[in-house]
């Protein structure tokens, strides 16, 4: 959201936001891919570090997420505009039912973030959509905690 603080912050130090270890298995149709993200504490402005956010490229696959440590949010949309935001903590299970593009936020003040995940082999990835348009809520801090709110970049 914050233009001005994210090339401050890039000026300084171009650290790393997230992480993702996967267990390969062939792309397709039957398989399931499987893997740990994490997400690292921090903030660019008032906006909380996040994954780049993607819907798979096969609209009509699911994932599934499992948060293992940590605390954030799954921010998810459809592309009718539908849009869900929904808290992460330690045990929560999250289903992501097919058509909804997601992306995961770190809330905590000094925890990782760390989910377990499951999609289908053949979903595949499309980040170009969220890179042009952006999501259409953000979570960002506020006086008392996380805040969801509009994202006032959206592209529609
Ligand atoms: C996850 C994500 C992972 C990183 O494996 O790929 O959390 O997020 P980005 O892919 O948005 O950078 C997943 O949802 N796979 O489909
Ligand atoms: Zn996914």
């Amino acid at each position: 959201m914050d233009q001005e603080a994210y090339l401050s912050m890039l000026a300084e130090d171009d650290s790393l936001v997230y992480e993702v270890y996967e267990i390969k298995r062939p792309e397709v149709a039957g398989e399931l891919m499987l893997g740990l993200s994490v997400v690292h504490p921090g903030r660019i402005g008032r906006e909380y570090f996040m994954t780049k956010g993607h819907y798979h490229t096969v609209l009509d696959t699911a994932e599934v997420y499992y948060c293992l440590r940590g605390e954030g949010y799954m921010v998810m949309q459809t592309p009718d505009g539908d849009t869900s935001v929904e808290s992460l903590r330690p045990g929560k299970v999250l289903y992501i039912p097919p058509r909804w593009g997601h992306r995961s936020v770190c809330t905590s003040r000094q925890e990782d973030l760390v989910t377990f995940f499951a999609y289908p082999g053949n979903a595949g990835h499309d980040y170009g959509t969220i890179e042009q348009l952006g999501f259409r809520k953000l979570v960002v801090e506020g006086e008392n905690g996380p805040e969801i709110i509009d994202n006032p970049r959206y592209r529609s």
